[in-house]
């Protein structure tokens, strides 16, 4: 039995020893200020170990705010009449790209509230806005369109997009019941699966200060180490006006960047954001010394779009463009990464055929990278 020791434990990993549960939820859990520096030192070792120190910056077009859901952590759930929503058109959303691309963002996120107007049966405007941004935008393309069926996913990878992203918040079923009200677990789980069949990248994630504790992050790392996710990410919650969780204290972004140096320990190889619609410009650096390695939620200044846990921060102040954050990344000693250094990193985990034993239970393999 290996003793809990942040210094052994840290050890084993820059070996890349396999921690087991009770270790990695020791180093979420750890709390001291010497003791966290060690955590993000081991982190940031890996990061140079794998990504050479370069950063990843995706641009994010969150197209249309509409949602038949009701999360209730969510500023947009279709019940908050207190959101002012829009549909943005095809045009707007490819000069938003554009954009982006031309400000030096190396992927557009594609995002959206499970907006009926895209998801309604035999609807293909969803399949078609992303084959027009994949084949004018020559840049990867990641689709966050809520839970959509193996067909779906088929035609989006067949239409250009190259992920699929879609988190569960939480693999502890009490908790995401709460949150996630009348949406089933284990159909959000099995669209990740069928992307993964579909040939698409998957990003899987979590949420944090919603009533989790230190136990269901542990949990939740074995439970993505299943899927074999290519990115995962971890945002800490903000409350948002109009919602039932308004009044939910803001947790501390402490979680979040252990969580961050954690995942980049047990999964080194992996893109981790660091999400700049957590706590604006401000909130950067410090998930950037823990690890991660892609900043997300660049937005195109006064285009009227929106973040989905910061609506409007930092937007037409231009802190989250290209030009904004790469002072900061050179100041942490991290440069932007070439475009071509994204590709190889998106080829090779399209190479990966490893297949994944990703169901609960039945022991089955059910998808190749
Ligand atoms: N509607 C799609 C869906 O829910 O999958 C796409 C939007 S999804 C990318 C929005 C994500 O932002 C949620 O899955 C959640 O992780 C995060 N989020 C939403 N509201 C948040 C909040 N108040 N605080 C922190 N993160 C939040
Ligand atoms: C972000 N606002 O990266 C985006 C969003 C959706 N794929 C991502 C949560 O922070
Ligand atoms: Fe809708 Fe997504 Fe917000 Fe849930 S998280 S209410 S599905 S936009």
């Amino acid at each position: 039995m290996v003793s809990l020791n942040i210094n052994n434990i840290l050890k084993r990993a820059l070996d890349e020893e396999s921690l087991s549960k009770e270790e990695v939820q020791y180093l979420i859990g750890i709390d001291k200020e010497d003791d966290r520096k060690k955590l993000f030192d081991a982190a940031k070792e890996m990061r140079t170990r794998y990504f050479s120190d370069k950063v990843f910056m995706y641009g994010f077009v969150y197209f249309s705010t509409y949602c038949r859901n009701d999360c209730t952590f969510c500023y947009y759930r279709k019940s908050n009449s207190y959101c002012r929503r829009y549909r943005k058109s095809d045009e707007e959303i490819m000069q938003a790209a554009y954009d982006l691309e031309q400000s030096g963002a190396h992927l557009i996120d594609l995002t959206m509230g499970e907006d009926p107007e895209y998801l309604m049966d035999g609807s293909d405007k969803l399949i078609q806005l992303v084959k027009a941004v994949s084949d004018s935008v020559k840049l990867p393309v990641m689709v966050s369109p809520g839970v959509v069926n193996r067909d779906t996913l088929k035609k989006l990878r067949n239409s250009g997009a190259t992920w699929y992203a879609c988190y569960q918040e939480t693999h502890n079923r009490l908790l995401y019941k709460a949150l996630r009200i009348n949406q089933n677990y284990d159909d959000r789980w099995i669209s990740k699966v069928h992307a993964k069949e579909a040939g698409l990248l998957v990003e899987e994630g979590l949420l944090l200060g919603v009533g989790d504790g230190v136990k269901d992050a542990a949990d939740s790392l074995f439970k993505m180490k299943s899927i074999d996710a290519d990115q995962i990410r971890v945002m800490t919650f903000v409350p948002q006006h109009g919602t039932p969780m308004y009044k939910a204290l803001k947790g501390s972004d402490k979680l979040e960047l252990n969580m961050i140096a954690v995942m980049r320990i047990m999964f080194p190889d992996r893109l981790i954001p660091a999400s700049l619609d957590v706590e604006g410009i401000v909130g950067l650096r410090e998930r950037l010394e823990a690890g991660a390695n892609v900043v997300t939620s660049l937005i195109p200044p006064k285009s009227g779009l929106m973040g989905v846990s910061q609506s409007i921060l930092d937007i037409d102040e231009g802190n989250r463009t290209v030009k904004g954050i790469e002072p900061l990344l050179i100041d942490c000693g991290l440069a932007p990464a070439a475009l071509s250094e994204y590709r190889e990193f998106i080829n090779k985990r399209h190479n990966n055929l490893e297949p994944v034993n990703c169901l609960n239970g039945g022991g089955l393999v059910c998808g190749l990278l």
